[in-house]
């Protein structure tokens, strides 16, 4: 699919991981998106047996198109920071950084996100350590609604690993949930690092699909 030159890395909690893989997916430049367990100790862990872990959104995205600022704010705005974890940490907001560039950035932004919250927030903020994808059907869980529109994309994804790997169905998990337009889905293919026939190809296959 799109090439991986230059893409960036960004691992972060923000509460069940369904919601924020959507709305990220649903996002231009943003490649790629898993949804998983980081942060804890727990070797192996799975959904129900997740021990000290997070539940956490790792993101692919193109820094050219969508910058790791913009990344930042949407985890911020969209998320309450300081909630009680009522569930141990299953659901903290948690940011991991993947390089010291990026922990610099996430400062410079906690700052600004706490002078317009009036609050100091209190996410995690620690160095990248380990990222365990969930369980397959914790992938893409919204699209995963559709059983018709699984079906179409049966074809092109012959395993379910290369539906959880592709930027069109990181997009149609996000378009399900709202993030996004038929128009702007369309027009974002348009723009993919791609021959035209693939394009053209994505763009037939969404316009006609059935729900
Ligand atoms: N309360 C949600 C949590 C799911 S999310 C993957 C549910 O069970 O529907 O933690």
């Amino acid at each position: 699919h799109q090439s991986d030159r230059r893409l960036e890395l960004a691992t972060f909690g923000m509460g069940c991981f369904w919601g924020p893989e959507a709305r990220f997916g649903g996002m231009p430049g943003v490649v790629r998106t898993r949804v998983g367990f980081a942060g804890g100790t727990e070797l192996n862990p799975t959904y129900r047996q997740m021990g000290d872990h997070t539940e956490t959104v790792q993101i692919e995205f193109d820094p050219l198109v969508i910058s790791y600022t913009d990344v930042l704010r949407e985890f911020w705005q969209n998320h309450y920071p300081n909630r009680d974890n009522y569930k141990g940490r299953q659901y903290i907001s948690l940011w991991h950084y993947h390089t010291e560039q990026q922990h610099q950035t996430v400062e410079a932004i906690k700052k600004e996100m706490e002078a317009k919250l009036g609050e100091t927030i209190e996410t995690e903020i620690t160095p990248f350590s380990g990222f365990t994808a969930a369980e397959e059907r914790h992938q893409k869980y919204y699209l995963k609604r559709y059983p018709k529109a699984l079906e179409q994309l049966a074809e092109l994804y012959p395993d379910r690993e290369l539906l959880t790997d592709s930027t069109f169905a990181a997009r149609l998990n996000g378009f399900v949930k709202g993030y996004g337009t038929k128009d702007s889905v369309r027009e974002e293919i348009a723009q993919w690092n791609m021959e035209e026939v693939e394009q053209k190809f994505l763009i037939k296959l969404f316009s006609k699909m059935k729900w």
